[in-house]
């Protein structure tokens, strides 16, 4: 193949300009990093489970009518998303009390919040991501407040969903990070859609029999058995079979590309279904 041009690095992806006009393909890297990069590692595997996460967790999402980037998964580690032009807010949905919220407001770990609590993050490395407030973001112009009520509506029925999903298969959503992106129509019209990813780099899992952390966290604070964690979500999730695709380190390639066809294949049947929808029989 031809070398592809990079539009982007980041810290957990690559993104190359995509086949056509208005698409990119996002690639998923085993690099792991915390604390605004301070931490690094490879994490062999990650990037494949991330991608198989994120793109199931997109296409559950797109089917209950939220607007994602997502297009369709290109291979273990790389999907085809729409060029989105990315709002530099990060949007923090918290359910349980842990990380960055405990340290600053000194609320215990595990503390049920009375009720999910929106917070705003500055996206600007060189910052480290600040907290902000609504009003940082209208005043700094970084979204405008139309853009800003659908992000929050959008971050409401990801949670109500993904709380659902995850309960279902004995994990709890203890908080994640959302990304938003503008898309423009052929008549000029904005959409505003769901982006970057979803997957253990930016949720918090916890087991709810055990109480195991099974996310980044696990790197974070170096709780061992990191790869372990995400795989055991993708069983959770059904996207692996029991006992995983990742073994000492080692990514057993074959077989991970064929579950992604195997999705891939599902996927677009689905997709040919919504345009044909099936007839419906006579009684
Ligand atoms: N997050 C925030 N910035 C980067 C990421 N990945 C995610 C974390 C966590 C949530 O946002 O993975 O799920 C809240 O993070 P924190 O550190 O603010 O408690
Ligand atoms: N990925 C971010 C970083 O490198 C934040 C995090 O996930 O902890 O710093």
């Amino acid at each position: 193949m031809a070398r592809r041009k990079t539009i982007y690095e980041g810290k957990a992806k690559i993104l190359y300009e995509g086949p056509e006009p208005g698409t990119v393909i996002q690639y998923f890297k085993d690099d792991a990093t915390a604390f605004n990069g301070e931490k690094k590692a490879v994490i062999a595997g990650k990037g494949v489970l991330n991608n198989r996460i994120s793109s199931h967790l997109m296409t559950k999402l797109e089917a209950i009518g939220i607007p994602t980037h997502f297009i369709r998964s290109i291979n273990m580690r790389e999907q085809l998303v729409r060029r989105v032009e990315i709002i530099p807010i990060e949007l923090v949905v918290r359910n349980i009390a842990a990380g960055s919220l405990c340290k600053r407001l000194g609320v215990p770990e595990g503390e049920y919040l009375r009720k999910p609590l929106i917070e705003y993050y500055y996206k600007k490395d060189e910052l480290g991501d600040p907290l902000i407030s609504e009003d940082h973001i209208v005043t700094f112009g970084w979204a405008d407040p139309y853009e800003l009520d659908e992000m929050v509506a959008m971050a409401w029925r990801v949670n109500d969903y993904l709380n659902g999903l995850f309960s279902g298969i004995g994990l709890k959503l203890v908080d994640f990070k959302l990304e938003f992106g503008r898309i423009w129509g052929e008549h000029g019209e904005l959409y505003i859609v769901l982006a970057d990813e979803i997957s253990p780099d930016n949720c918090r899992l916890w087991d709810e029999k055990t109480g195991e952390k099974l996310d980044k966290d696990r790197f974070r604070q170096d709780l061992g058995d990191v790869i372990e964690g995400y795989q055991y979500i993708a069983e959770r999730l059904g996207l692996i079979p029991e006992g995983g695709i990742i073994k000492g380190g080692s990514i057993n390639e074959q077989l991970a590309e064929k579950l992604g066809q195997i999705e891939n294949e599902l996927a677009q049947r689905r997709a040919l279904q919504s345009i044909n929808p099936p007839k419906p029989r006579k009684a």
